[in-house]
């Protein structure tokens, strides 16, 4: 088969190089071959261009190489093209690691030592909550999601969900929908969004949801930047200050310079790191999805296209 290459990872030429070895019977073309795109079956993408993409006429599948479609779904004449997006164990065990660092920081009050470090400042013994004393709430109870969410409950704290679909899940967690989102907000100590970007997700985090959350709490971002209204999380903040935010995502990444988050104390930002692509799983999982595609010659799509995820 012909599959067309294109991603805007800074590694992209490592990522290219394994997966030029693990489908080693079929053709991988770049940017950089002459192909007529008329010829590709298969788009493997991160970001493609839409002049690009709408050259690919003939196309029977696109791979997301991420766990995120937005990109893709951002582009237009998707036609009924099935989207297949990474499943990948070792991408929901880092997301588990990082949601759980930023957690422990809140509830050791480590923030507070490191800021009293830096003025050496012998700080009073404060109280710090135990596990069974806290209860976190995820948003977005996909394959990550409730990962995380089991995960985090075995340690023993109080775990909530919610999902923006009306939709029966099979999970022992107590799931909240939009009717009654505010209970959720309010029974949350910790509110930790992994929701994808669509339109009903977007600003979902507004100055109506953080007035509803903890004066003590925090936020966790590691779903899509624009889930949360920047301009009221700032203000939110400055009338709060026992709030904290750590954010992976933002509206516009790389962020700017002169972006308000950066010198807020309150807020952590780390730069879409929360879980990396791991090469050699990714690649193995699209592997293993692509052989199946190959040889029954369709794929069931990973996405609802009208539910926009
Ligand atoms: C994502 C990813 O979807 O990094 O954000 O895979």
């Amino acid at each position: 088969m012909n599959i067309f290459f294109f991603a805007t990872y800074s590694n992209h030429e490592e990522f290219l190089h394994t997966l030029r070895k693990k489908f080693k019977n079929d053709n991988i073309y770049t940017v950089n071959d002459k192909i007529d795109l008329k010829k590709i079956d298969v788009a493997m993408v991160w970001n493609i261009p839409e002049s690009i993409f709408k050259k690919m006429k003939n196309l029977k599948a696109i791979f997301s190489i991420g766990a995120g479609v937005d990109h893709i779904l951002k582009l237009s004449n998707l036609k009924n093209i099935p989207i297949i997006r990474v499943k990948d164990p070792t991408m929901r065990f880092r997301m588990y690691n990082h949601v759980l660092s930023q957690i422990l920081i809140f509830q050791l009050k480590l923030n507070l030592y490191y800021e009293a470090q830096q003025k050496k400042i012998w700080l009073n013994e404060r109280y710090t909550p135990l596990n069974s004393e806290l209860t976190i709430g995820i948003m977005g109870l996909g394959y990550i999601g409730n990962y995380v969410a089991m995960k985090i409950k075995k340690l023993g704290y109080n775990v909530i969900g919610f999902k923006k679909q009306n939709k029966k899940l099979k999970t022992s967690l107590r799931v909240y929908y939009e009717k009654n989102i505010s209970e959720f907000i309010k029974k949350s100590d910790v509110i930790v969004s992994i929701l994808p970007s669509t339109n009903s997700t977007l600003n979902i985090i507004n100055h109506n949801f953080l007035r509803k959350m903890k004066k003590t709490s925090l936020l966790v971002n590691i779903g899509r930047g624009s889930a949360v209204n920047e301009k009221h999380l700032v203000a939110h903040i400055s009338k709060n200050p026992n709030f904290y935010a750590s954010l992976d995502v933002f509206k516009s990444e790389p962020l700017l310079k002169n972006h308000q988050f950066w010198k807020n104390k309150n807020i952590t930002i780390t730069p879409h790191v929360a879980a990396i692509t791991d090469h050699d799983t990714s690649i193995d999982y699209l592997y293993k999805r692509f052989l199946t595609f190959k040889k029954n010659k369709k794929i069931k799509s990973d996405v609802n296209l009208s539910a926009g995820y």
